[in-house]
């Protein structure tokens, strides 16, 4: 048997082989989602439930730049099979914004859901940070202020239109919340109880010097981790604290350049006992690539230290969450 398939192509054998044995390919395999390209993931552990907000990326070849509308949502209890939701939010549902579905963050607050979002302003030259809220994980969202939280004429120090981008919100376990956001400088701000205003200044992290974007904020054993894309073509690198508002102690890489794709986005949760690096790349081929890009997932692994091991990422994904 081995040796006839072996003389067989690739193609036949693994036809053989799923007829035999009923194998199929791993739904969990990465990227986990083949159908449309996804970008920027963002998650939220709720219920049991993982849910898993992207941007839909609709750039009609790769040299288009970013094209993208709206947010995909998708959930599991898992992490391996993916219940799609459709779009809960698009960048124009925000009335003042004229379009552009960057990254964003889904956190939970006093039972209602808040979509932190990245779109670009209609009024406002540049980049800006929504807000919208929803009563179910899975939206709609509506937006909660009928203006943006932050907009580029906020942060005129950086001289680009792209800075005021990449929304990442924690909420400690004193209640305070914390929005980081920034593209060339590491922003934050303290938000209101209700997370729909800045509640005090506009701090930078100044300690980061080669800061591009893509921060996200955890803590652990009650320290706090603040991973953020370094460099371009990004790799994601990591600080760590004893408060979230820092000041931060740099350490190294822990997810490399992708290689086929110039951006490195991450989400990092835990969940049924274990870390998750939920991120993106280009690996859907003939077509994936820097503005075409895929959700994969692979687990995180801390050291005893507390210190965080280089993830290795796979084409096989994880296995299921029990
Ligand atoms: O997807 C558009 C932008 O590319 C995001 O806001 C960045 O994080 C980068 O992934």
């Amino acid at each position: 048997m081995t040796t006839l398939l072996h003389r067989l192509p690739r193609a036949v054998t693994s036809i053989l082989l799923l007829a035999a044995f009923g194998l199929s390919s791993s739904p969990a395999a990465n990227p986990i989602i083949t159908d449309v390209h996804t970008a920027d993931p963002a998650a939220l552990v709720h219920n049991g439930r993982v849910y898993l907000y992207a941007g839909q990326d609709e750039a009609p070849d790769n040299k288009s730049d970013y094209r993208m509308n709206r947010w995909l949502c998708y959930s599991s209890d898992d992490m391996v099979t993916w219940t799609p939701h459709g779009s809960p939010l698009a960048a124009t549902d925000f009335k003042w914004a004229k379009g552009s579905a960057w990254a964003s963050q889904v956190v939970e607050h006093k039972g209602k859901f808040y979509f932190f979002a990245t779109v670009e302003h209609a009024t406002i030259q540049g980049m800006s940070i929504g807000v919208a809220v929803s009563d179910s994980p899975t939206g709609p969202f509506v937006d909660a202020r009928g203006s943006a939280l932050v907009t580029n004429d906020m942060t005129t120090d950086v001289k680009i239109w792209w800075d005021d981008i990449d929304p990442t919100v924690f909420i400690d376990d004193d209640g305070q919340a914390y929005l980081y956001w920034g593209n060339t400088k590491c922003r934050w701000a303290k938000l209101t109880a209700d997370l729909l205003h800045l509640d005090g200044p506009i701090h930078t992290v100044e300690e980061f010097k080669r800061f591009t974007e893509a921060p996200w904020l955890h803590k652990r054993n009650g320290v706090y981790y603040l991973t953020y894309s370094t460099d371009f073509p990004e790799k994601t690198t990591y600080a760590t604290s004893d408060s979230p508002t820092g000041p931060w102690k740099q350490h190294g890489i822990i997810n490399e350049i992708a290689g086929n794709c110039n951006t490195n986005h991450h989400a990092i949760i835990t969940f049924k006992g274990r870390d998750y690096f939920i991120y993106h790349n280009g690996a859907i081929q003939p077509h994936g690539g820097s503005y075409r890009r895929s959700v994969c997932i692979d687990y995180l692994y801390y050291n005893p230290d507390g210190s965080i091991k280089r993830v290795v990422m796979t084409s096989e994904g994880v296995a299921p969450a029990r």
